[in-house]
């Protein structure tokens, strides 16, 4: 779903050969059958497609989001790789991340989730909130100043559509219900769904993306992991692998209990995901030029 800078009312118009994403400011043919342009975008959300046979297209989940929130739940493990994992995508994106822990009413203490959650994002603001009794949307609110645009990204099942339906007053989103035995969720937001956040502002409801694999990052693995960048500034050795070598502040961190292992192997990971794919794209590139084809989009 697109918008028109001339409409406050979001639009469906077909797209065929206009590559857009949901959120993108267009303009429409007079007839107001096509995209004749697609505006600038402020951000974008933007993960490697995970379709075969496309995984060098970028697919964009979402553009001109101000702020992203990472959506959680209450009842189910916290699920600490996937939330890095979304904050990377979404430094990258330009939007501010927020992270939601929802369902709070299903839990006599949400407590010991939240200080999990807290721990994979440092520095990131977590809100304790409830779709079902409304508990903590009115901060959530408080988001939107002047018209912006929020968005709500996280696995299928954990309640972004149950708040986007609350924060708007009115039933917009099919909700599903999750399977009782692992609380995870069916894919009921097929696409992405762009609606107005009385009394102002837009919001953006995600289908539940299973995988997020990277795009290209710029700071967004730095940002997200910024506590642990820190420490590597300390250690002795500018080369130094983290590894055996003598004064590794990551080694002693970890050693003091002040980080967690998990932590730092899922940033190795996401660094070496980061570089295998710029080694395929500059391949790509290559063989791209030399046949005359085009480059991947997104970059
Ligand atoms: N108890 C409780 N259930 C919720 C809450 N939010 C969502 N649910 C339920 O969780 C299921 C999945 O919600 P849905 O909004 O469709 O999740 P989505 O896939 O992330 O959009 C539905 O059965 C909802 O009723 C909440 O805050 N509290
Ligand atoms: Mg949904
Ligand atoms: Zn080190």
């Amino acid at each position: 779903m697109l918008r028109s800078a001339t409409d406050a009312q979001p639009l469906r118009v077909r797209n065929i050969g206009a590559d857009v994403a949901v959120g993108d400011w267009v303009v429409v043919s007079a007839d107001g059958e096509r995209v004749e342009h697609v505006i600038d975008r402020t951000s974008a959300f933007v993960r490697r497609a995970s379709f075969e046979g496309a995984r060098f297209e970028a697919h964009t989940i979402a553009a001109n989001i101000d702020v992203v929130f990472l959506v959680h739940a209450c009842g189910s493990p916290p699920n600490q790789r996937r939330l890095e994992r979304e904050l990377v995508l979404a430094f990258d994106s330009g939007a501010d991340p927020v992270v939601l822990l929802t369902k709070a009413d299903v839990v006599d203490d949400p407590g010991p989730v939240r200080d999990e959650l807290v721990a994979a994002a440092p520095g990131v603001p977590v809100l304790v909130v409830s779709g079902l009794t409304g508990q903590g949307l009115d901060e959530v609110r408080s988001y939107s100043t002047g018209g912006d645009t929020l968005a709500f990204l996280g696995a299928s099942g954990v309640g972004k559509s149950t708040l986007v339906n609350t924060l708007v007053g009115a039933e917009v989103q099919a909700t599903t219900e999750v399977r009782d035995s692992d609380q995870r969720g069916r894919h009921t937001t097929v696409a992405s769904q762009l609606v107005r956040l009385p009394p102002g502002g837009w919001l953006v409801d995600t289908p539940g993306v299973r995988a997020l694999s990277l795009w290209l990052s710029g700071r967004g693995i730095e940002r997200a992991f910024a506590d642990v960048f820190d420490l590597m500034d300390d250690c002795r050795f500018r080369d130094c692998k983290h590894d055996r070598e003598p004064g590794c502040a990551v080694v002693a961190a970890i050693a003091a209990g002040h980080l967690d292992p998990a932590r730092f192997a899922s940033l190795e990971r996401l660094v070496a995901e980061e570089a295998a794919l710029e080694d395929e794209q500059r391949e790509w590139v290559r063989r791209g030029d030399r046949r005359g084809h085009r480059r991947p989009r997104g970059t």
